[in-house]
């Protein structure tokens, strides 16, 4: 069924604690962690709790989900002084998504690049 949590996927381990993350924030929808391979001075994940295999699927099966993911970027930015961050969602492993559960990217502290690769 649609957001219950997988067995086989690693960030819905992190949401249930059976492996490590440093959390930044965490809300009852929602957890913020720092990415383990970080890109940026600043490199938050942003999950929902609930497991959708991407950001399509979250924005197709609970939109109002989707949208405590976002706000929750957004309290990530103030909590980490960024004013000028990115969010990105990569969707797809032709986009180079390589954890298939929902995840915001934040990404900051350093001066980014346009077209990103
Ligand atoms: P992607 O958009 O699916 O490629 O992003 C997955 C991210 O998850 C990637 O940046 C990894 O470094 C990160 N990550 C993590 O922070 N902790 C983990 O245990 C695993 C991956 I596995």
């Amino acid at each position: 069924m649609a957001g219950e949590p997988q067995d086989d996927c690693l960030f819905c381990k992190i949401v249930a604690g059976r492996i490590p993350a440093t959390v930044v924030r965490e809300t009852d929808t929602t957890v913020a962690f720092r990415d383990i391979n970080p890109q940026a001075p600043t490199h938050v994940l942003v999950i929902p709790k609930a497991h959708h295999a991407d950001a399509a699927t979250l924005a197709a099966e609970d939109p109002e989900l989707a949208a405590d993911v976002l706000r929750e970027t957004r309290a990530v930015a103030e909590a980490e002084h960024l004013d000028s961050y990115r969010l990105v969602f990569n969707t797809g492993s032709g986009a180079g998504q390589t954890v298939f559960h929902a995840h915001a990217h934040v990404l900051g502290g350093r001066g980014l690049q346009w077209p990103p690769g």
